[in-house]
């Protein structure tokens, strides 16, 4: 068998330095953006596959191209697999990733001009929620909802006051930065009031729902579920959809030959591996795990004087008014904290009065560091650290000196698959 790696080395020694950078970075410090993980070991192993190689335009069984009996397999499993992890009718797994998922909902349901209801950017939602830089914010009219200011919770009341009067064609649930539960029976009713079709993006949460340690959309009769694959899923990167039996050939069409061309075989491949260990039990206790430890990270930093948005965290994320709590803004504390060891990202608050390259928190989450092992008590001693950093965010010794003790924890919890 070719050894892949060290064939790579021989060739390219310049992308294989860059690789064992990456590798030891990702090993000796701790990942909290909580968009990130460790895809599992055989992900990274069907991502390294022929596969790859392999056109394969239409579906399982109506392909474009000859040669397609193997590839028609592993998406198949991989349909299979959404359908069953999601309890839903109908799924695709060819989204080259969120951002396309997203897309080819809008373009396959809703005619351009027409109206879409999604999350305010600033309260947690999404660039692909038509943000007005985004090509999707110039092709739809995207009408916002925002967080209640007392609770930081979603406010139903004017959601529902917003989606009365703009009669929109969808109201889109998901948030990158929203650290609550989601109801999604509200936003069904809602929808159905004014006749709208109800998407969830669960990008951020797909693995916790598929582990059982979220709610699921579709068991509220929502009309889509999107989600990407590498993030709380530990697959690959990529996208897919889940849906209702009826919207099934819009779909597939929207994707391809709507938006898409020839899917990435390999990323499939992988996907289908991620929905297989997502199933079993030992991912239960990972998503539950997820949850334990945001808790335990939230009232550790709150203990030690950080002020979260919302006051905590539901879910796998919150997000730090570093301004308010440490009179740094977002891109210092990004800074102070990837000097000690720990990547976060900063991150705009709602109604954030900064700049978003120089914003007012950071968001935070915990899939990574689950991955890894990581648990209750290494939360706390991880509070303990970034707090340290955000306070010394000046003092390049102290940083170092902190950098040493995440590296000595990390040791303790190695990288599946490094
Ligand atoms: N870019 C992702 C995030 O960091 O939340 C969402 O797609």
């Amino acid at each position: 068998m070719t050894d892949y790696r060290a064939a790579l080395k021989a060739t390219d020694p310049d992308v294989f330095e860059a690789l064992i950078g990456e590798e030891r970075r990702q090993r000796d410090g701790v990942e909290l953006i909580p968009s990130e993980n460790y895809a599992f070991p055989e992900v990274l192993a069907a991502l390294g596959t022929v596969f790859t190689n392999k056109y394969s335009e239409g579906y399982p069984g109506r392909r474009y191209y000859g040669g397609t009996e193997f590839v028609d397999v592993i998406e198949n499993l991989a349909r299979d697999r959404a359908k069953a992890l999601f309890r839903a009718e109908h799924a695709n797994v060819q989204p080259l990733s969120g951002s396309p998922m997203n897309q080819a909902v809008y373009l396959g349901f809703i005619e351009p001009g027409a109206t879409i209801l999604a999350m305010e950017l600033s309260h947690g939602g999404h660039l692909t929620h038509g943000a007005p830089v985004s090509h999707m914010g110039k092709i739809y009219k995207f009408v916002r909802y925002k967080t209640n200011p007392q609770d930081g919770s979603i406010d139903f009341d004017h959601l529902r006051s917003v989606a009365l009067k703009e009669k929109p064609k969808l109201v889109v649930c998901g948030y990158s930065s929203y650290p609550r539960d989601y109801d999604y029976k509200p936003f069904r009713q809602i929808a159905d009031e004014v006749g709208a079709l109800a998407m969830a993006d669960v990008s951020h949460i797909g693995g916790l729902i598929a582990g059982g340690a979220m709610r699921n959309p579709m068991d509220a009769g929502f009309d889509f579920l999107t989600t990407t694959t590498h993030k709380s899923l530990r697959g690959p990167r990529g996208g897919m959809i889940v849906c209702k039996k009826e919207h099934a050939k819009t779909i597939d069409q929207s994707v391809f030959p709507g938006l898409q061309g020839g899917p990435h075989m390999n990323q499939v491949a992988a996907t289908a591996v991620a929905l297989k260990l997502a199933s079993e039990a030992p991912f239960k206790a990972y998503a539950s795990q997820v949850l334990k430890n945001a808790k335990a990270l939230a009232a550790a930093l709150t203990d030690q004087g950080a002020y979260l948005v919302t006051g905590g965290t539901d879910n796998h994320l919150m997000v730090i008014d570093v301004v308010k709590s440490f009179n740094i803004n977002g891109a210092e504390a990004e800074k102070a904290l990837d000097h000690a060891g720990v990547t976060t990202n900063k991150q705009v608050i709602p109604d954030d009065p900064n700049p978003p390259l120089k914003p007012s928190g950071v968001r935070l989450g915990t899939p990574a560091a689950t991955t890894r092992g990581m648990k209750e008590g290494e939360m706390k001693a991880l509070a303990r650290v970034m707090v340290e950093a955000m306070k010394n965010h000046g003092d390049a010794r102290r940083l170092e000196a902190l950098r040493q003790e995440t590296r000595v924890l990390c040791s303790r919890f190695p990288v599946p698959g490094l």
